[in-house]
């Protein structure tokens, strides 16, 4: 009876509560000398594979230390990243719940993607046509993320970074899910009490 009880709430917990969803974030900021807006890394727009990398709907620069920052605008569980820069080039991505203490994501690497030249859309959902096995990472809690170019033509461009979180439960669901429980447990230790 236990294990039908836990394998009840894994399917519940699985299909229910955790599954990924887009989140919305709140704002994106860049550091350094850049062109075109960094609002452009969280409008939703993501330009064609293997367009140019200097278009309007990209951030672009050269040199390595510009910097971008996106607030999702609460902690979330971060589960995947879906993004998309110039293929020719290595890029890191980190995440902070505070946006001072940082550790790293993953780093995109020159030759990642299957793009060869121009923008080069990735994720690290492995249900994604645009999977990258070398960027998934273990689900991690983040309310920022930051993004820097590593190396490569010198001439960097990003066009879009999506989160994709566990959902905050809402107040009413988790009542629905203690009752559920409590249910669930009677009805389990009446049978155990019945043999
Ligand atoms: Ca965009
Ligand atoms: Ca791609
Ligand atoms: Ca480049």
């Amino acid at each position: 009876m236990k294990s039908i009880v836990l394998t009840v709430f894994i399917l519940f917990g699985v299909t229910g509560i955790t599954q990924a969803s887009p989140v919305t974030a709140v704002s994106a900021s860049g550091t350094g000398s850049f062109n075109n807006s960094p609002d452009i890394l969280i409008d939703g727009v993501i330009a064609g594979e293997g367009s140019l990398w200097s278009a309007p709907t990209s951030v672009w620069w050269s040199g390595v230390s510009p910097s971008f920052v996106i607030d999702l605008g609460e902690v979330y569980t971060l589960q995947d990243l879906l993004v998309q820069v110039d293929n020719n080039d290595a890029y890191q991505f980190d995440y902070s719940t505070d946006n001072s203490v940082w550790s790293n994501l993953f780093s995109i690497q020159v030759g990642y993607g299957e793009i060869s030249w121009g923008m080069d859309t990735m994720s690290t959902d492995s249900l994604s046509s645009e999977y990258i096995s070398q960027l998934d990472f273990a689900p991690v809690d983040a309310q920022f993320l930051r993004v820097s170019a590593l190396g490569g033509d010198n001439f960097y461009s990003i066009s879009e970074i999506q989160a994709f979180a566990a959902p905050v439960p809402e107040p009413s669901m988790m009542m629905l899910f203690g009752l559920g429980l409590m249910t669930l447990m009677g009805f389990n230790y009446r049978r155990q009490k019945q043999r």
